[in-house]
């Protein structure tokens, strides 16, 4: 859209012609016409999209409640023929999460972190150093380092008939709502499955320093395939794989974060693929990018974890529920991802199990018990409807990480 008004000249006590003035104002009001008629279809186009996700969140959240009350009836129907349960308790979901209750509530010092996005539980953090934006201390927002040097490369990208791309630098603002986006169009007969290309940044020198967590948010959440993320510690090309990142890549990425012991990492590369092409504009369309990639220095809170007391530790208590109607009998296995500390492999994860939410009757705790896949567990002298999972961890100094706490599992009857 392009202004058509066009300055007259109007000399200082004349002479001024009407059709100057008529002809300006005239340019005047056509410009503001314009200008009204273009914000009105922007703010429709946005309403639109506003409403096609809200759909698509709608149907998503009920296709997931559906697959919850199946799996909860799943339980309830295999309770009433007498079988075993399975009970799963994902670090996603915040419904089960309690701190306890009465003198042994865990205190808000002691609190692991419970991040749900990335479906983790780590220990607290007392400092973040972000290695490509710092805070502007008086505003609060975020201001970039601004000698950044990002580059974009495509892998496999076919023929298109245009490829675009946002700032890449995008990526690296701390700021989810500006995005790196690569678009590549291609005529609609065009079978091309697939998309892939790289994004590889230099860690600014001047903020040099060794980091220890990698955050990254793809865009569209759900919908980019993570290929790879490399680093390099020199000055060449990054090579090698982030420690944590799959083998395999990670499919329709959503919010990702690994946790690893201090690196002094000079450049970054992350490989991406988009498979899911839409129609657009008579054009099938490929967009893949990044809200975020983060790279920081994390200092994570080293109270050592305490067998007594275990509420004094860095701490968080999941509930397990018999179905309706039901108490539970016997628990015959505990399972955890990661596993708990057997010892030799200092996880510095532990687990203990109660029957009150005031954490006082233990039935079990991963140091002094064998699992109870091999001496399985009685607790019908309680009758518990509800098990009390309380999820302990300690910083690991073997490995310099925190424990990374992502789901446990639980096998009980129930009577
Ligand atoms: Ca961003």
């Amino acid at each position: 859209m392009q202004p058509t008004f066009k300055l007259r000249n109007f000399p200082f006590r004349g002479p001024n012609f009407g059709e100057d003035i008529n002809g300006m104002m005239g340019d005047l009001s056509r410009d503001l016409h314009d200008i009204y008629n273009y914000l009105t279809e922007v703010l429709s186009n946005q309403n639109t999209n506003i409403e096609v996700a809200l759909y698509e969140y709608y149907a998503t959240r009920a296709r997931t409640l559906e697959m919850e009350a199946q799996r909860n009836w799943d339980n309830l129907l295999k309770a009433r023929a007498g079988e075993t349960l399975n009970f799963i308790q994902d670090f996603r979901k915040t419904d089960n999460l309690t701190w306890g209750s009465g003198a042994n509530t865990i205190a808000e010092a002691n609190r692991l972190r419970f991040d749900q996005p990335y479906g983790q539980l780590i220990l607290p953090y007392n400092r973040v150093k972000n290695h490509f934006y710092s805070l502007d201390v008086s505003t609060g927002q975020p201001i970039q380092e601004p000698n950044l040097t990002v580059t974009t490369q495509a892998l496999d990208e076919g023929t298109p008939v245009s490829v675009s791309e946002t700032d890449n630098k995008n990526a690296f603002n701390g700021i989810n709502a500006s995005y790196w986006k690569r678009t590549v169009r291609f005529a609609i007969e065009n079978d091309v499955s697939q998309v892939t290309c790289t994004l590889q940044v230099d860690v600014p020198a001047s903020l040099l320093t060794k980091s220890n967590v990698l955050v990254l948010h793809p865009y569209p959440a759900g919908q980019v395939d993570i290929l790879n993320i490399q680093y390099s510690t020199t000055t060449a090309d990054p090579s090698i794989t982030l420690p944590g990142f799959p083998s395999g890549g990670v499919n329709n990425a959503t919010m990702l974060r690994y946790h690893f012991a201090p690196l002094e990492i000079t450049k970054l590369k992350v490989t991406l693929r988009q498979r899911t092409p839409v129609e657009w504009d008579g054009y099938r369309v490929f967009s893949y990018g990044l809200q975020e990639l983060g790279l920081q220095l994390v200092e994570f809170d080293h109270t050592a974890y305490s067998k007594i007391g275990p509420y004094q530790s860095n701490a968080a208590v999941f509930k397990v529920h018999a179905p309706e109607g039901f108490t539970f009998e016997q628990i015959l296995d505990f399972y955890c991802d990661p596993y708990y500390d057997t010892g030799a492999d200092h996880t510095k994860i532990y687990y203990h199990i109660y029957v009150d939410e005031t954490l006082t009757t233990e039935v079990w705790n991963s140091e002094d018990f064998p699992n109870p896949s091999s001496t399985p567990i009685g607790v019908t002298s309680h009758t518990p409807s509800i098990l009390y999972v309380l999820a302990a961890a300690g910083f690991d100094s073997t490995n310099n990480v925190s424990p990374v706490l992502e789901k446990f599992a639980l096998r009980a009857t129930v009577e």
